[in-house]
């Protein structure tokens, strides 16, 4: 494989200092012909797969953009590289600690996500389409929902917001809100949006209801707001945390009612297909959501493909 040959700049802090410390040493000094400037002695030959150590920065295992990631790595020939799963807020540690000192690092991304509103980001291309056009999000509730509780499912029926919405919320818990209280104020100042959803929708005493969701930033907001919602009108709400396999079970098998947290067509394909005549799709209740690679915006690459460089 041929390597790229990169000029290394203020951008990747991490070598800059090696080569700093090799010039204040006196043998560095005696080595280096008489002239040399600093921008000669910063120039090295390293690879942007050397640069990442060659590792994508993942998230929990089940995640269907873990799978694609995989895929991607043997579409684009991407073989000296590993996929590190993680979770989600090991990712946006990764990611942050990184960007601390400009380094280099690919991580397993999506919207609506907060980071890319906390910092300079970007997706790769990805001219293969290995992570999919734009994704929905869809709400999926189990057998029989419409006879058992009309008004939830009414109102999950309704459901519908759009990716400033969700990531509203998103950014409120990522400074440190508890998710509820955030999904909680994105309501009392949404009303009208709120309405559309209840308007007309008979109140309920207590009813219990399940959501199902996995601990993903978008689902945690998500699931917590439209909880809220139907605590809101009366039912007694319990929200379920799991793996993605089990929230697509347990809605397949009716121990969880419901859940919001379906990435179609392509993220959660496998999992869709697995159980999709023992449940009921209500459609998207967001439109415009995406996964694939990302990088802090610093790094000199902008396709997949340049991983191999
Ligand atoms: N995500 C967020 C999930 C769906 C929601 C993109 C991390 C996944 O990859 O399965």
């Amino acid at each position: 494989m041929k390597k790229y040959l990169k000029r290394l700049g203020i951008a990747t802090g991490l070598s800059l200092t090696l080569v700093a410390a090799g010039c204040g040493s006196e043998d560095a000094s005696q080595e280096a012909p008489t002239g040399d400037s600093n921008d000669d002695a910063v120039t090295e030959e390293v690879s942007v797969g050397e640069q990442l150590d060659f590792t994508i920065t993942g998230i929990d295992a089940g995640a269907g953009i873990m799978a694609a990631t995989e895929n991607a790595i043997e579409t684009y020939g991407l073989d000296d590289y590993q996929l590190q799963p993680s979770s989600g807020a090991a990712m946006t540690s990764a990611l942050d600690a990184a960007i601390e000192r400009e380094e280099a690092i690919v991580v397993t991304g999506w919207t609506p996500h907060w980071k890319f509103a906390a910092y300079d980001l970007k997706y790769l291309e990805d001219p293969e389409g290995v992570f999919g056009a734009a994704e929905s999000i869809h709400t999926i509730v189990r057998e029989g929902l419409d006879a058992d509780l009309p008004e939830a499912y009414q109102v999950l029926d309704n459901f519908y917001w759009t990716p400033d919405h969700m990531g509203e919320i998103m950014v409120e818990v990522n400074e440190g809100a508890e998710p509820a209280d955030a999904a909680a104020a994105w309501i009392e100042g949404n009303q009208d949006i709120v309405s559309e959803w209840t308007n007309g929708v008979d109140a309920v005493d207590g009813e219990a209801i399940t959501l199902a969701f996995v601990a993903w930033d978008s689902e945690i907001a998500s699931t917590h707001m439209i909880g809220a919602v139907l605590e809101s009108i009366g039912y007694d709400v319990t929200l379920m945390s799991m793996e993605p396999g089990p929230m697509f079970t347990a809605v397949a098998t009716g121990s969880a009612d419901a859940m919001v947290a379906a990435w179609l067509p392509a993220t959660h394909e496998s999992y869709y297909e697995d159980f999709k005549e023992d449940f009921v799709d209500l459609g998207a209740n967001l439109d415009g959501a995406k996964i694939g690679l990302v990088v802090p915006a610093y790094m000199d690459i902008d396709s997949i493909e340049d991983l191999k460089n």
